[in-house]
């Protein structure tokens, strides 16, 4: 996958030589380019930003050097990937579907955001998706880059050493995991749950199920509400 990321903040970025997303870049997984968006500004001041049409407070990045920019770094056939706290909710669904693209580019806005015609621009030729982690305001796109890359490279084919914990992690079938427990069995006075030792795998299933429809009940039930029949089996529905 290739991976395109403008901004104002090149440095931002350093921690995407480590661990395992440094791995897919050297193993040649993943290829990122950083690219400073002043580049593409042509004043001495190298302004990116300007006074808000209709008033208010703060300031717009201007679309000038937007566009030039994203002539330079996204042809036709890339996705446009923009974090605003405007957009639509990152989940793991959008992670999977940007992990099928073959070029990303990420477009990190600060201030109040991008002049909006930067975007209907770019939509006249790729695929546009302003995305949003969640109901919080950051500085800028930066921090949300890094979170998005993290949920989209996981996802690529030979990045994580064992595929199958895909499968079993939260938010694949819509709850969040049951707990998890490392040796040794009694901690501090706390025991491990005696079934996850008793060596019996179909036990240790439904316990785990249980546990993950229990906490998917307390801690989001937005999540148990939207799940389909077919998602639940009879026994869920005896706890
Ligand atoms: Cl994706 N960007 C910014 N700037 N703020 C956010 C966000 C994104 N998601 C939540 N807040």
């Amino acid at each position: 996958m290739k991976v395109d990321i403008v901004t104002i903040f090149p440095e931002y970025f350093a921690p995407l030589d480590l661990s395992l997303i440094g791995r897919a870049r050297t193993s040649g997984l993943l290829d990122v380019a950083l690219h400073d968006l002043r580049t593409w500004t042509h004043d001495v001041h190298r302004t990116v930003d300007d006074t808000p049409y209709g008033g208010g407070a703060g300031m717009v990045m201007r679309p000038e050097p937007w566009g030039e920019a994203l002539d330079a770094v996204a042809p036709s056939g890339a996705r446009l990937v923009v974090p605003t706290p405007t957009g639509a909710p990152f989940t793991q669904a959008a992670a999977r579907e940007l992990a099928n693209a073959e070029h990303l580019v990420f477009a990190c806005g600060r201030y109040e955001g991008i002049d909006q015609r930067v975007l209907d621009h770019a939509a006249t030729r790729m695929p546009v998706s302003e995305v949003s982690l969640g109901d919080y305001v950051l500085f800028g796109g930066e921090v949300a880059v890094l979170v998005i890359l993290e949920a989209v490279v996981r996802l690529l084919p030979g990045v994580l050493g064992n595929a199958d914990s895909l499968l079993e992690e939260s938010h694949t079938d819509g709850l969040l995991e049951a707990p998890v427990y490392t040796k040794p069995a009694t901690w501090r006075g706390h025991d491990v749950p005696e079934i996850l030792r008793s060596g019996d795998h179909g036990r240790i299933a439904r316990w785990r199920r249980d546990q993950a429809l229990l906490r998917t009940a307390a801690r989001r039930p937005d999540l148990l509400a939207a799940l389909s029949p077919e998602d639940l089996d009879k026994r869920d529905m005896t706890l």
